[in-house]
C-alpha cells in the first residue's frame, strides 16, 4: 500500500498532497478511476444512476442539489454516446477542482468515499427486501440523500444543544425542570398543570374489565389459543392467515366481542381528562370501543388499530361497509360472514397484522404530539409498530408518564429498534410521502422483525430513575385502576372520577337492558 494512501476497505482513499506539478496524483487518479469504472462496469457493484447522483451529490455538496439533479439526469439520458460523461471529462472536472480549490477537493473526495460506502449498504438493505419479496418503493438515492439529512440535522442539533447548553447550565438541568422529581409526586404535578395531555392505551387498561390481553403470560390471549392450532399466536389477527383461514378469528371474536364489559375506572379517567378539558386526543390499539363507551369524546379518540364497531368486504374491488348492528350480527353468526353484494368474506374494521393502520390515525399526528405537554401511557407493552414509536414524537421535553405492571419500551433495551436507514425511510415517509407513511410502517414492521441482523442501535425509548441520565419519565408500576384511583384521589378528583363512572354504567346498563329486551321480542 502506497503510504499517500489510506486503505479502507475496498478502496484507497488517498490523503494529501493530491497534486503534483499540476497533476492528480496516480493515488488519486487510480482512486478516481475506481470510482468512476463502477459507473459502467457490469460488476455486481456497479452503480445504477441512482449512484452516480448520489456520488456527484454526496461529492459535491455545497453545490445546489437540485442544480446537480437536473445535470446528471441530462447527462444520464443523452441518447448519443459520444454526449455521455466521460471519465476524461470527470478527470478534467476533477483536476480543476483540485487545482482550484484543494481543500474543497480533499472533501469531495472523502465525500465521494463514503458514498460509495452508503450507496452500498442501502443497495445491500434493499436486496435484502427483494430476497423477503417485499416491493421496492424507493431508489438507493433517495435513501441515501435521507441518511445525509438525518446526520445533517443530528449533527445540528447536537449543535443546537451544546450552545443551550453553554448558555444555561446544563441541558439535563433544563430539561429536569420539566418534572420537580420522577415520581409519583412530580407525576401528579405534571397531570395538575398540563393542558395538553395525550394518552395512549394497550390491552392492559381492559383486562380487569374481563378482556385478556395478547401478552401477559397464563391469561394473555397469546398462551391461550392452542385449540386453532394456528401456526403462531399472532396468525388469528394476520391478514394473509384470514384470508386463507378466518374461522379462528371469528370463533376468538364471539369470546372478546365487547358487548357486556363495562369500562374500568382507567377508562372513565380518560374521559375525565376530557371533560377537564386537558385532554388532546386519546390514541388507544384497544379494539373494544370501552373508550367509546366510557364517554371519551369520539373526535378525542383514535383508535388506531380499529374496532368492531364496523366492518368492510375484503374484497377490494366491492368494499362494501357495515354498521355496528351488523357487523355484530356478522360476528355472532353461524356461518363465516359473507357480504350480501358480492359474496366475499367480510372483516370487522380490525387492523390486522400486514395491514395498514386507519386513516385517522395519521390525521391529528403531527399537531397533537408538537403541542403535547404530558404524555400518559396505560396498560401497554409497546410492542407494536408503528403505535409505539409515538412516544418519540412527543417534544424533548415533554414528560412522559408510564402507568404499567412492568417497564417497557425502555431505552436500553425494549426501545423500538433504530438503524440510519430505517431513520432515513422514517423521515422520507414522514415528509415527502405521507399518504405512503401507514404503509411503510407496516413494511418497518416487518423489517424490523425480520432483518434481526440488522445493526440496531436502541432508540430514545424510556429512561426511568434511577438511571442517570433519567430527566423527564416516570414510570409507576402497578394496576392500572389501583394507580388511576391513587392519582385522582391525591389531586382531590375521586370523586369526579367515581361520579363520571357511577353515570356512564348506569347509562350502559340502561343500553343493555334495552338491547336484551328487544333481542326477545
Ligand atoms: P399486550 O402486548 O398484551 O400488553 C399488555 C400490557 O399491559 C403488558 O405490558 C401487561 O403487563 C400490561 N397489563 C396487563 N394488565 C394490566 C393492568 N391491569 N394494569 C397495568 N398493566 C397491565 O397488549 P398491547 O395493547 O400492548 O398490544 C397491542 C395489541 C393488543 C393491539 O393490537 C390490540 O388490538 C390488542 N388487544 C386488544 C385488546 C382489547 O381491545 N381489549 C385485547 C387483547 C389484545
Amino acid at each position: 500500500m502506497a503510504s499517500t494512501e489510506k486503505n479502507t476497505g475496498s478502496f484507497a482513499l488517498p490523503i494529501k498532497p493530491y497534486i503534483t506539478k499540476g497533476d492528480l496524483k496516480p493515488a488519486v487518479v487510480s482512486f478516481l478511476t475506481t470510482v468512476f469504472d463502477l459507473f459502467t462496469s457490469n460488476t455486481p457493484e456497479a452503480l445504477d444512476k441512482g449512484g452516480i447522483m448520489a456520488f456527484l451529490i454526496l461529492g459535491y455538496p455545497d453545490k445546489k442539489l437540485q442544480d446537480l439533479h437536473n445535470k446528471v439526469l441530462g447527462l444520464l439520458e443523452m441518447e448519443d454516446e459520444e454526449e455521455e460523461l466521460s471519465f476524461d471529462q470527470l478527470f478534467d472536472i476533477n483536476l480543476n477542482a483540485a487545482k482550484t480549490n484543494e481543500p474543497a477537493f480533499a472533501k469531495m473526495l472523502k465525500n465521494l468515499f463514503d458514498g460509495y460506502h452508503q450507496h452500498a449498504a442501502c443497495h445491500a438493505f434493499l436486496s435484502e427486501l427483494e430476497k423477503m419479496g417485499l416491493p421496492r418503493l424507493l431508489e438507493p438515492l433517495q435513501i441515501m440523500h435521507g441518511v445525509e439529512e438525518n446526520k445533517q440535522k443530528k449533527k445540528e442539533n447536537e449543535t443546537n444543544k451544546s450552545s443551550s447548553e453553554s448558555e444555561t447550565e446544563s441541558t439535563k438541568e433544563k430539561n429536569s425542570l420539566c418534572l420537580s422529581s420522577l415520581d409519583l409526586v412530580g407525576a401528579l404535578e405534571a397531570i395538575a398543570s398540563a393542558e395538553n395531555i395525550i394518552t395512549m392505551a394497550g390491552a392492559g387498561i381492559s383486562t380487569s374489565c374481563g378482556i385478556p390481553d395478547f401478552r401477559t403470560p397464563g391469561t394473555g390471549l397469546y398462551d391461550n389459543l392452542q385449540k386453532y392450532n394456528l401456526p403462531t399466536p399472532q396468525s388469528v389477527f394476520d391478514i394473509n392467515y384470514f384470508k386463507h383461514n378466518p374461522k379462528p378469528f371469528f370463533h376468538l371474536s364471539k369470546e372478546i366481542y365487547p358487548e357486556n364489559f363495562f369500562p374500568s375506572p382507567t377508562h372513565y379517567f380518560i374521559s375525565l381528562l376530557a371533560k377537564k378539558g386537558k385532554l388532546t386526543r386519546h390514541y388507544t390499539q384497544n379494539i373494544d370501543m370501552l373508550e367509546r363507551i366510557a364517554g371519551v369524546p369520539h373526535d378525542l379518540l383514535v383508535e388506531a388499530h380499529g374496532s368492531y364497531n364496523t366492518a368492510t368486504c375484503v374484497n377490494d374491488v366491492c368494499g362494501e361497509t357495515f354498521d355496528k348492528v351488523q357487523t355484530k350480527k356478522f360476528v355472532f353468526g353461524d356461518k363465516l360472514p359473507r357480504c350480501p353484494k358480492c359474496d366475499d368474506l367480510v372483516k370487522p374494521d380490525i387492523t390486522f397484522f400486514g395491514e395498514g393502520l386507519p386513516p385517522r390515525f395519521n390525521a391529528t399526528l403531527k399537531e397533537d404530539f408538537e403541542k403535547c405537554d404530558l404524555l400518559i401511557v396505560m396498560g401497554s407493552s409497546l410492542a407494536v409498530a408503528p403505535f409505539c414509536t409515538l412516544i418519540h414524537r412527543v417534544k424533548e421535553n415533554c414528560p412522559r408518564v408510564l402507568i404499567n405492571m412492568e417497564a417497557v419500551a425502555e431505552s436500553d433495551g425494549g426501545g423500538t429498534p433504530s438503524h440510519p436507514i430505517i431513520e432515513a425511510l422514517d423521515e422520507i415517509f414522514k415528509t415527502t410521502k405521507p399518504q405512503q407513511e401507514p404503509f411503510w410502517e407496516v413494511y418497518k414492521e416487518f423489517l424490523v422483525r425480520a432483518m434481526p441482523s440488522m445493526e440496531n442501535t436502541t432508540s430514545d425509548g424510556f429512561v426511568f430513575s434511577p438511571k442517570k441520565d433519567a430527566y423527564r419519565d416516570v414510570f409507576l408500576q402497578g394496576k392500572c385502576d389501583e394507580t388511576i384511583s391513587q392519582i385522582c384521589t391525591e389531586l382531590g378528583w375521586i370523586e369526579d372520577l367515581n361520579e363520571t363512572k357511577q353515570t356512564g354504567d348506569e347509562k350502559l346498563r340502561i343500553i343493555q337492558e334495552k338491547q336484551k329486551n328487544e333481542s326477545s321480542n
